[in-house]
């Protein structure tokens, strides 16, 4: 794998959720093959959870991590072709990823999409132009438009809570997985939504997404999943609720209500199966996720959390066994 950054880069997502569920049971087992081996972490936008999993992903595998926070430690990056650079930008993204290039031998690029422009959020343009010129293999550590690591980790706990709960069956049966919007204060990307809609897509779960009017994913990440406005008729027999805010697609980047009603609370819990409840985090508690149910033994964030580092190790054990290594 020479890139990972949408469930398309990955031949079999079984076989990856398969590989990071033996590292997790055994994080040292390759702990020689980064020997001499650079990731590069680079940050547009702040981070918790995928910085230090990943760090700690690369130094299970033996790797040597470098970070920076590219937006605030290095110099404004000028990203269009052609400028003349007189104004504020003092060096283009062909030379930063370029030379970062050169000093690591993987990268994990970070970059938000600015909400003010569709079509070129929906390009991917500064992800796809890091990726062109640093020449190395990058792992996306969230884009414009998706965040494949998360989603990665969210299908590993999804797969590892359903066998745990049905020992017998959990091949045969199928989990009912609903992703449900939720209320926030600020626009928030669709990128989570995007990608974990786009991953649910191509694992072996019922999937139906529900949202306000007007919270429409774009049809490329949406496929042929079910959509449902009615939150309650949507959550009935859940075996997995997935809750995150987003901000329109339709109406690109605007908040188009206050959201009330859509918190996930403990009497929503009611109308599902007992489901194990999931969000990215970071959360905002009592406005996107009842404070009782985080507390409450339905939570799975940190279970996702948690998973994060084997996602990522998995992807970087992946790249390390590439031919170019
Ligand atoms: C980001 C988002 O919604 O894309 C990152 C989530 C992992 N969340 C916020 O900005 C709060
Ligand atoms: N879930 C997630 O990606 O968290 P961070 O933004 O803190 O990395």
């Amino acid at each position: 794998m020479k890139l990972f950054s949408s469930v398309n880069d990955v031949q079999n997502i079984d076989s990856l959720v398969a590989e990071a569920l033996a590292l997790k049971q055994n994080p040292y087992a390759h702990q020689h093959l980064g020997k001499n081996k650079t990731l590069g972490l680079i940050f547009m936008n702040p981070s918790l959870r995928t910085r230090i999993s990943s760090q700690k992903a690369a130094l299970n595998l033996g790797m040597q991590v470098i970070v920076m926070n590219l937006d605030k430690e290095g110099w404004a990056l000028e990203t269009q072709d052609g400028v003349i650079m007189n104004g504020t930008t003092v060096e283009h993204i062909r030379e930063a990823a370029g030379v970062l290039g050169q000093y690591c031998d993987i990268i994990g690029f970070r970059a938000f999409p600015g909400l003010q422009n569709r079509d070129y959020d929906y390009t991917e343009d500064l992800f796809n132009k890091f990726v062109t010129y640093c020449k190395v293999p990058v792992i996306s550590l969230e884009s414009a438009t998706r965040h494949p690591l998360q989603s990665l980790a969210d299908l590993i706990t999804i797969k590892e809570v359903w066998a745990a709960k049905n020992p017998a069956t959990a091949e045969t049966k199928k989990p009912k997985v609903v992703l449900t919007w939720a209320p926030h204060v600020k626009p928030l990307p669709q990128a989570v939504a995007n990608s974990f809609a786009e991953w649910m897509n191509q694992a072996d779960v019922n999937f139906t997404i529900t949202h306000p009017e007007g919270y429409e994913l774009s049809p490329q990440f949406a496929g042929n999943a079910k959509v449902n406005h009615n939150q309650n008729q949507a959550l009935q027999n859940a075996d997995f609720v997935y809750v995150k805010n987003w901000s329109s697609y339709e109406d690109y980047g605007k908040i188009l209500n206050d959201g009330k009603g859509w918190m996930m609370d403990n009497e929503k819990l009611k109308l599902t199966n007992n489901a194990g409840i999931m969000h990215c985090l970071p959360v905002r508690r009592d406005l996107e996720l009842a404070d009782e149910i985080l507390d409450g033994p339905n939570s799975l964030v940190l279970n996702q959390a948690d998973n994060r580092t084997w996602a990522a190790q998995a992807v970087l054990k992946n790249m390390l066994l590439t031919d170019k290594f």
